[in-house]
């Protein structure tokens, strides 16, 4: 599978080759995957010019087509909400950049899947030139028919039929699953696919780095203090010490994670008493996936993807990654609060 020898995977290939194995598939769930590539394609070709915005966009900020310049979350949040609005595959949308429900535009037809979006976490890393990305988490609609409704999209995390985030990094890559495996695609810039690249990725039982923000340590619970005193290497005979590494977009810190083997932890603390990342839009999509590549995703006490959802934006703390670790984390949180 290299392009030396010729013979290359692309996403399209692998998702059809996946629903030859399953043959009552209906090609519906996959043709979203390709929706959300696409999508993905156009906001990475928005970021890797990112910083040219200013240069180029210099006369009053308008671009060729006399466009205003947009910011580039908002330009992402458009660009999915567009692509992902005129496939017929979808009820309804909902984004972490809209307080509602994105109702799919009037005239098209109305799909059996809700999507949720994160259309640019991170984004306070684009001015800095640092690794952002898009998430995503697809629902089979509950309503019967019409226009999708709240309930479409407030399902708990189990019941999610696929997820799946892209990092636009030194490359841009798009990691999913529909349930079957987790893998991995990077995007050829010479041909503007995204290849095959990581089969099958399982994230390792124990790992080297701890994801954390540390600046918060002072409004942490006795708990969170301790289990973040045990992944520095405080407690030797429950866990060995780990390695620090902390981006501040999730996306980059979890691939990492993924890839290397690690814990991320955003956890409650005195100011934000439900940690900060939204159980819908961020968590439950990045549970999934570490869940079929073999790690664990806990809110502390509970598993995230058996969260009943009340709200939209609702925010939960989250502990995912290696299953050891993640567990290490829940005991001793268990321990001291439970
Ligand atoms: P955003 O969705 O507004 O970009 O915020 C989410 C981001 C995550 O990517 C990241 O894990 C977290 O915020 C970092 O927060 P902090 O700066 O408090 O460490
Ligand atoms: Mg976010």
């Amino acid at each position: 599978m290299s392009m030396l020898s010729g013979t290359v995977v692309t996403i399209e290939r692998f998702i059809l080759e996946q629903e030859r194995q399953h043959p009552d598939a209906t090609g519906e769930l996959s043709n979203l995957m390709y929706d959300f590539a696409l999508g993905a394609k156009i906001v990475a070709a928005a970021i890797r010019r990112a910083g040219l915005i200013n240069v180029l966009g210099s006369a009053g900020n308008t671009n060729v087509q006399g466009e205003e310049q947009q910011k580039l979350d908002v330009f992402a949040n458009n660009a999915l909400t567009n692509v992902m609005g005129h496939t017929g595959r979808v009820c309804v949308m909902a984004s972490e950049e809209d307080e509602e429900l994105i109702p799919i535009p009037p005239g098209w037809p109305q799909g059996k899947y809700a999507v949720l979006f994160d259309p640019l976490d991170g984004s306070s890393n684009i001015d800095v030139n640092a690794a952002v990305g898009t998430i995503f988490s697809i629902y089979r609609r509950r309503s019967m028919d019409g226009q999708g409704t709240l309930a479409d999209v407030l399902q708990p995390g189990s019941r999610q039929v696929a997820a799946g985030y892209v990092i636009y990094g030194s490359s841009v890559m798009l990691v999913y699953t529909t349930g079957n495996g987790v893998h991995g695609f990077t995007l050829d810039p010479s041909l503007g696919e995204f290849l095959l690249s990581h089969p099958n990725i399982r994230i390792p039982e124990v790992g080297k780095y701890y994801s954390v923000n540390e600046s918060n340590f002072g409004r942490w619970s006795k708990g969170t203090q301790r289990a973040v005193r045990g992944l520095h290497g405080d407690f030797p005979d429950l866990i060995k010490g780990k390695n620090s590494r902390y981006i501040g977009s999730l996306v980059a810190d979890f691939h990492r994670n993924l890839i290397a083997g690690g814990i991320f932890m955003y956890p409650a603390d005195s100011k934000n008493p439900n940690g900060k990342l939204r159980l819908a839009y961020e968590a439950n999509p990045m549970a999934m996936i570490v869940e079929h590549a073999g790690g664990a995703a806990t809110n502390g006490l509970e598993r995230i993807l058996d969260l009943e959802p009340l709200a939209l934006h609702q925010r939960t703390p989250l502990v995912i990654g290696s299953r050891s670790d993640v567990e290490f984390v829940a005991r001793v949180l268990r321990d001291t609060e439970g």
